[in-house]
């Protein structure tokens, strides 16, 4: 994933991290940035989330981890994109367990299960999947939930890159096991059973096989990538896979949830919405 040098000049990238910034600020959606720039490169994609997130940084936000996308074939058809994509976590973002979520804030919103890692120890080479998670400390249940600044929702892959691959809030669950109490309990990483439950009813099962070739591949992927750019996982840091399931619509819905084999379960509740 070396990205080649951006094509645009750093005050068209500015402005449209400045675009996507004041979208998520005002809850208001944007047209596609691909409709401006058809040639927009993934390289100015990624220079537009850098930036994007650099701004969230001067307000107090902290980088707290990141997160995978469109890791599954449910996650790729949902959107048209086939492409997994890289997005980063802010402090900010993290709901606790049980939160009751306002959607307001939101353009429109949707939310998705997902496996989450916290990091033991910091990782700042290319390792595999194996490696990568002997680097973990403990697998979590997740929740995501996800907001595109497009409007209708509908992006291509540069689009949906640049605009922090939709990343809004996010819940860890538990109380999740490490990798090695995982083994121990006979259970694979790579194959748990998913539920996912709106309003008390099921809406979603998979496996975690839906996710590339287990989840700890696309904590592989995303140390690869990082570390192409020289960067890498802290300690601490939060990972989160991307989502086995198609996300659900989040207005409208009281409580959403999910249970992951061996690991408990996370949920949320939804405000409902003023008038
Ligand atoms: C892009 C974000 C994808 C996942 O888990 O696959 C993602 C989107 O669906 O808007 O977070
Ligand atoms: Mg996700």
């Amino acid at each position: 994933m070396t990205s080649p040098d951006p094509q645009l000049d750093p005050s068209t990238i500015a402005e449209f991290a400045e675009a996507l910034d004041a979208a998520h600020l005002q809850a208001r959606p944007i047209p596609q940035l691909t409709s401006r720039v058809p040639t927009l490169t993934l390289a100015d994609a990624e220079a537009i989330q850098a930036e994007g997130f650099a701004l969230r940084e001067e307000r107090g936000v902290q980088l707290c981890g990141w997160k995978m996308g469109l890791t599954s074939h449910a996650k790729m058809l949902q959107v048209g994109v086939h492409a997994p994509i890289r997005g980063r976590l802010g402090d900010k973002m993290r709901l606790a367990d049980g939160a009751t979520v306002r959607t307001e804030g939101f353009c429109h919103p949707r939310i998705e299960p997902e496996i989450a890692f916290v990091m033991g120890r910091d990782v700042r080479e290319a390792v595999s999947a194996a490696e990568a998670l002997d680097a973990v400390a403990l697998v979590l249940p997740g929740l995501e939930i996800i907001d595109s600044r497009y409007r209708d929702f509908r992006f291509q892959l540069a689009d949906v890159i640049a605009d922090n691959t939709s990343a809004a809030a996010f819940v860890l669950g538990g109380p999740g096991r490490s990798p090695c109490e995982l083994r121990a309990a006979g259970l694979t990483l790579a194959n748990l059973g998913v539920i996912f439950e709106v309003d008390g009813q099921i809406v979603d099962t998979a496996s975690t096989a839906a996710i590339l070739d287990g989840p700890e591949h696309a904590l592989a992927a995303l140390i690869r990538s990082l570390v192409d750019e020289g960067k890498g996982l802290r300690r601490g840091d939060v990972v989160l896979a991307g989502a086995p399931t198609a996300a659900v619509p989040l207005r409208g819905k009281r409580t959403v949830s999910v249970r992951i084999e061996g690991l408990g379960e996370a949920s949320v509740r939804v405000a409902a919405e003023a008038g």
